[in-house]
């Protein structure tokens, strides 16, 4: 993926998501901007196949919930990949280091515990001009390239268990 354009990668390189399933897990907190990055993630996965009945979208409070609604995706439904999204912007206090580490932690270890992919998809910003940005702004869209990641993922595990 390009970092110039997040959204800026070659299509024909991205395996087709014609059969997987795809979880969204959406932050409300900063939802002008999470709103963007879901749905860039959206028209993504259905541009490279994925058939709409196969993308569940559900939405969390902030970002430090993020990682909770990716553990009932993997535990109650047979999603292939989760994709978490959200938007922590820096503030006066220390919340923004709690946020992003928690959600960081999270999404590492439910990779890990569920051995499914988790797509880390959280703009961490220091002003919401730079959010924008990367949400369907100048530097376009960080939920495309989340989707992108998650196609990428599954594809890959699918391989490996061939
Ligand atoms: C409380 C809080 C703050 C200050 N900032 C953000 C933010 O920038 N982005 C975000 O997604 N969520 C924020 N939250 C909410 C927390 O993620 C969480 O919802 C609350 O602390 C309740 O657990």
């Amino acid at each position: 993926m390009a970092t110039k354009d997040l959204s800026a990668y070659d299509l024909n390189a991205v395996p087709t998501a014609k059969n997987m399933k795809f979880g969204i897990v959406v932050a409300e907190w900063n939802y002008q901007i999470t709103g963007s990055l879901a749905e860039g993630a959206v028209q993504t996965l259905l541009r490279h196949g994925a058939n709409k009945e196969n993308i569940i979208v559900k939405h969390v409070p902030g970002s430090f919930e993020l990682t909770l609604g990716g553990q009932y995706f993997a535990e109650y439904t047979d999603v292939d990949a989760i994709i978490l999204l959200g938007c922590v912007i820096q503030g006066e206090t220390r919340h923004f280091d709690f946020i992003c580490q928690g959600v960081t932690y999270g999404a590492t270890k439910l990779n890990l515990t569920y051995n499914l992919p988790v797509i880390f998809g959280v703009l961490t910003t220091d002003n919401e001009q730079q959010a924008l940005d990367r949400a369907g702004g100048r530097l376009g869209n960080k939920g495309d390239e989340a989707a992108v990641t998650a196609i990428k993922m599954v594809a890959l595990q699918n391989s490996m268990q061939e």
